[in-house]
Order: C-alpha cells, then structure tokens, then sequence
C-alpha cells in the first residue's frame, strides 16, 4: 500500500467555475485519486477555494458584499457544487484560513532568513480617479508579448505569459476604466527566484518522467528572454494576508498583503492542516503528508492543473519551498492539461460563455458530465465540446454500451429465472475466453490510469464495456435458454458478475451509476479484481439482485437543440 498526496488547483472563488475548469483539474485529480483508493492506497486528496487577490476583491465588489462574507458566502456554493459532481476531496479548504495565513508568513520569514528576500522601492500603477493603486488585475491593456487586448496585470490568457500591470500597452483600470494613471511610489518584497534558477532547473531536468506539456512550459519561462525573473509577492491591497515574518510584524511593510499566488499553493499544505483540525488530529497527522523529516519521505505527490498554471507550480511555489530550506515535500508528478474550447470558441468564466457547473447539473446527472469530460480530456491538445459530441457519447458509450447491457442482462434474467443469481450450468469456453480477455484489457486499464492517461484510459474502460457486449451477443442467453436452459443460467450468472466488476472498474469515472449497479447486484464488495476468475464468482448462486432503475437515458434531439441554444449566449 503506498501513500499518494493528490492536489488540485485550486479554483478561484470568483465565481461557478466552467467545465473547462473542472476538466482541466479537479475533476481528473478525482479520478486519479478514487482510483488509488480502489487499488487500496492510502490517499489524501486536497482542493480549496483560493480566496485572495483582486479577483476576490473586484467579485465581491461586483457583488456589492464585504470581501469576507462574499468569500464564505461563494465557498460554500463551490463546495455543493463539488459534492454534486462527487469531487471525492479528503479536505475543501479555504486560503483564507488561518492555517494559510500562519503557514504562509512562515515560508516568508524562512525566505527573508535565508537572505532571498529583497526589498524594492518602485513606481507601481496608481489611478487618479480611483483614489488607489491597481496591482495585477486592476489593470488591463495590450500583451507586450503576443499582442492580446484584454490581458491582465498579472498574466495573459491568451499566450500564458506572467506579467506586472506596468509590462501592459495601454493600461486601463478595471474598476473604472480609466486610463488616467500615473507611476507612483510604493515598497514591495521580492523572492529572488533567480538565485534558486540552477536549483530550479536541476530539479525539472530530474523530472524525466514528466508530461512535454509540463516540462516545455517550465523550461520556457526558466529560459524566457534573460531567464528566470525575481518576483514581487506583495501587493498594496486590503484583503489577503498581512506581510509578517513569521509571526514577528515586519517593519516598513505595515498594510500590505501577500500577492495571491504566493499564498494559494501553500493553501495545499494548509488545507491538509484544516483537515486535521476539521477531524480532531494533531499536528503529526497533516505533517505525515508534508514534512520528509515527519513521515512524508514515502509519499508521491500529484498535481493536477491547467496549463496556465505550471508556471506557478514548476517555479514559483517550488522557489518558495526550496528557498524555505526546510523539508517540505515537492512535487513528484506533475499533471497539465490544454484548454476546453466551447462550441466553436473559448469558455470564458469573464464573459459568462459556455457551461458552467451549476447549469451542468442543472440538466443532466453528474455521470454524465464526468464520463464526457473525462472521456474527451484536453491532454494532447486542445479539445472542444459540442453539443452534438456530448449527445452522442452519452447516447453510445452510456446508454448503448453500459447502460443497455445491464438492463438486459438483469431483466432477461429476472423474467426467465427469477431475482436471484441462477445456478445451473458451468462456464465453458466462451465465458473462460472472455474472462482471459478481459484480465487482459483490465491490467491495461491499469496502466493508463496509473499513468494518468485520462483519454486512453476512458476508450479502455469503454472496449471493456463492449467485449461484454460481444459476447452477449455471441453467447445469446435469450436462445440458448430455449434449448439448453442449464447453460443460458451459467451465461447469466457470468453476466451478473460482469456487471459487478464493470461497477468496480467504472467507479471513478462515473461513481453514481456505478453505485446503482453494485447495489442491484446486491453487493458490497468493491474489491479490486486483481483476481478476475474468482471475481468473476463472487455473485454466487442464490444471491437475490434487482433491475436498477434506468441507469442512464439518451439525449433526444430537441433536448439536445434546446441545450444548445439555452447556452449559446452569454451568462449574467
Ligand atoms: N486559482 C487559478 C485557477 O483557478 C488559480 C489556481 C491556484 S493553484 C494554487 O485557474
Ligand atoms: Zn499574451
């Protein structure tokens, strides 16, 4: 049994996230991580609500609510929205926490100790008209790399570079959009990342087992024009956490906040914390998870993200770890993901196009959704959802493939030999050559879920549905019972057992449907099929089963049509 951290990105709380979003980390993270626990792992799966920063600010002003209660007000809406997707996290913290707040002026103090903090004085954006100065997001205007209209202070949406507001052509403020800005005078703390560049570097080349997608970004910003940059980690803002050293105020600095992306992935660590305190633990129990001088030296550690975030998360937080020089664990893989376009265009959380999650499940069961989205994971490239795409994955793969042969097996089965598992006959050849095959394509489904390889893994699972099919068809029970009643039982039994096996193996792609299936069986036992033979036999003769209740239905045209034009404009 080994031990297996998994984190998510942690999404803004700015808002309902959109599929793309979900796709592009917390829902894979949670795929990953009910699939350690199936193989028996030990697992702590942690995500969060990242809660500083002025895309809180400018929300909760959009909101007309005070920065705090707008943010407990949206954490808990993100976190229903979570169980209503079965996000299966041990922990949905807050980097509001003072957990994160404790935890992040310690790193800072750390850093400042170790000598890679340095203070600069220098000329930030202030706007006139709004009386303030406007860090990051406060401020738009043209990408001086690719040339982008609408970037941000803090980064381009468009080619992912990170950016200070005073890099943007033609600056404008956010909150007003006033271009009467002028350069002002303000005190900031820098990491100086580039004292860490070699150590950097050396840990990224050691990562040879990491995704293109992973390892070129991080080489693209460790190698970008004069290499590595030092960044400023505060800001002149109300909300976040106060700059200290560790818990000592830190002189010079008074009321200024950390930048966002300096606390948010600490919250990983923080949120562990929260997880403790949420369930009575002591210290020992979240520092097992992070401290390799506490427990942690046998844990992997899995990120999940998009790929705008691996900056973040290749240079950044492992600047502030490393720089620490204390033992916390660094990540071991690193997932990323490419974007999900939307029907012909981006999904945009800023311009309220596409689906969020919210209306996702508004209209269809979880299930659904995560079959899709897990199924057509952006891993190579980008994707793109379409209605008529969705329509007929689910339409196949769901209720064709899955869902049709569990209602078919189940009712022939209850109309010929009543609800309970038949006992007669043997297995014989066919069923034996299934079983093989099926062992088979099952220790290959292992390996791309091990490997995080989301795509492949879902056409796997699906292959695995539909040799169960072929050999329905091929067997034919419904004739077979007509001559030799003994044998048509035997092929039954079979099938009732697939369709409990099928309920292990699709558990973390679609945990609703498979619960109905295992419960219609009867059963209990999740047990991993490393032996297939004998989990082919678990069902014995006798064992009562029931027909689940449709398990999945199609997508008609007009729903379909409807959809389509219900979300084809813009959300507000
Ligand atoms: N909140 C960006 C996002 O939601 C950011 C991720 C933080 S991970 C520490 O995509
Ligand atoms: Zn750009």
């Amino acid at each position: 049994m080994a031990r297996i951290l998994i984190t998510s990105a942690i999404p803004y709380i700015n808002g309902i996230k959109h599929l793309g979003n979900l796709v592009g980390s917390q829902l894979p993270a949670d795929l990953f991580a009910r699939y350690m626990r199936a193989r028996g792992h030990e697992v702590m799966f942690i995500c969060a609500t990242d809660e500083h920063g002025t895309p809180a600010e400018l929300a909760a002003a959009k909101a007309g609510k005070p920065v705090a209660e707008y943010c407990a007000e949206m954490h808990g809406v993100q976190a229903e929205i979570a169980r209503g997707f079965r996000l299966s996290f041990d922990h949905f913290g807050r980097s509001s926490s003072p957990r994160n707040h404790a935890l992040t002026q310690r790193f800072a103090g750390k850093l400042a100790e170790n000598g890679l903090i340095r203070e600069v004085s220098e000329k930030m954006i202030y706007s006139v008209d709004d009386g303030r100065f406007l860090p990051d997001r406060y401020v738009e205007g043209t990408c001086p790399n690719c040339g982008y209209d609408s970037a941000r202070g803090d980064q381009c949406d468009n080619c992912t570079k990170q950016l200070d507001p005073t890099d943007l052509i033609h600056p404008r403020s956010t909150i007003s959009g006033s271009t009467n800005l002028e350069l002002r005078e303000t005190k900031h703390l820098y990491l100086m990342q580039r004292s860490l560049r070699d150590k950097l570097e050396a840990w990224i080349d050691s990562k040879t087992d990491w995704p293109v997608l992973t390892t070129s970004i991080a080489k693209k910003w460790l190698n970008d024009g004069d290499g590595l940059q030092d960044r400023g980690i505060t800001r002149d803002l109300n909300w976040g956490i106060p700059v200290k050293k560790g818990d000592q105020p830190w002189p010079g600095m008074e009321g200024k906040v950390f930048y966002v992306w300096f606390d948010a992935p600490i919250e990983y660590i923080a949120a562990t914390a929260e997880w403790a305190d949420a369930n009575g633990l002591d210290d020992a129990a979240w520092e097992r998870w992070w401290r390799t001088d506490k427990g942690a030296e046998d844990v992997t550690y899995y990120q999940f993200m998009g790929k705008d975030n691996v900056p973040f998360h290749t240079l950044s937080f492992p600047a502030t770890i490393l720089g620490s020089g204390e033992p916390w664990k660094l990540v071991d893989y690193l997932k990323s993901f490419n974007y999900l376009n939307y029907d012909g265009g981006q999904f945009s959380t800023s311009r309220g196009r596409g689906v969020f999650m919210d209306q996702a499940l508004s209209i269809l069961p979880s299930d659904y959704w995560r079959w899709w989205l897990l199924s057509h994971a952006p891993e190579s490239s980008d994707a793109e959802f379409t209605w008529e795409n969705f329509q007929g994955s689910v339409n196949k793969d769901l209720a064709d493939v899955l869902g049709n042969l569990v209602s078919r097996v189940t009712k022939f089965a209850t109309s010929k030999f009543g609800s309970t598992v038949p006992a007669g006959g043997q297995f014989g050849a066919m069923e034996t050559a299934l079983i093989a095959d099926l062992g088979a394509r099952i220790r290959d489904y292992e390996a791309l879920m091990q490997a995080m390889e989301v795509r492949k893994a879902a056409a796997e699972l699906r292959a695995i549905w539909v040799i169960g099919n072929e050999y329905l068809q091929a067997a034919a029970p419904w004739s077979v019972v007509k001559t030799d009643p003994e044998q048509a039982q035997a092929m039954i039994r079979l099938a009732l057992n697939l369709i409990r096996v099928y309920a292990i193996l699709s558990q973390p792609f679609i945990p609703d449907a498979s619960a109905a299936m295992m419960q219609a069986m009867g059963s209990d036992d999740w047990t991993w099929p490393d032996d297939l033979p004998a989990a082919m036999r678990v069902l014995e003769p006798g064992q009562p089963f029931s027909v689940p209740e449709n398990l999945f239905r199609k997508i008609t045209d007009e729903e379909r049509a409807e959809w389509q034009a219900r979300f084809a404009g813009v959300r507000t």
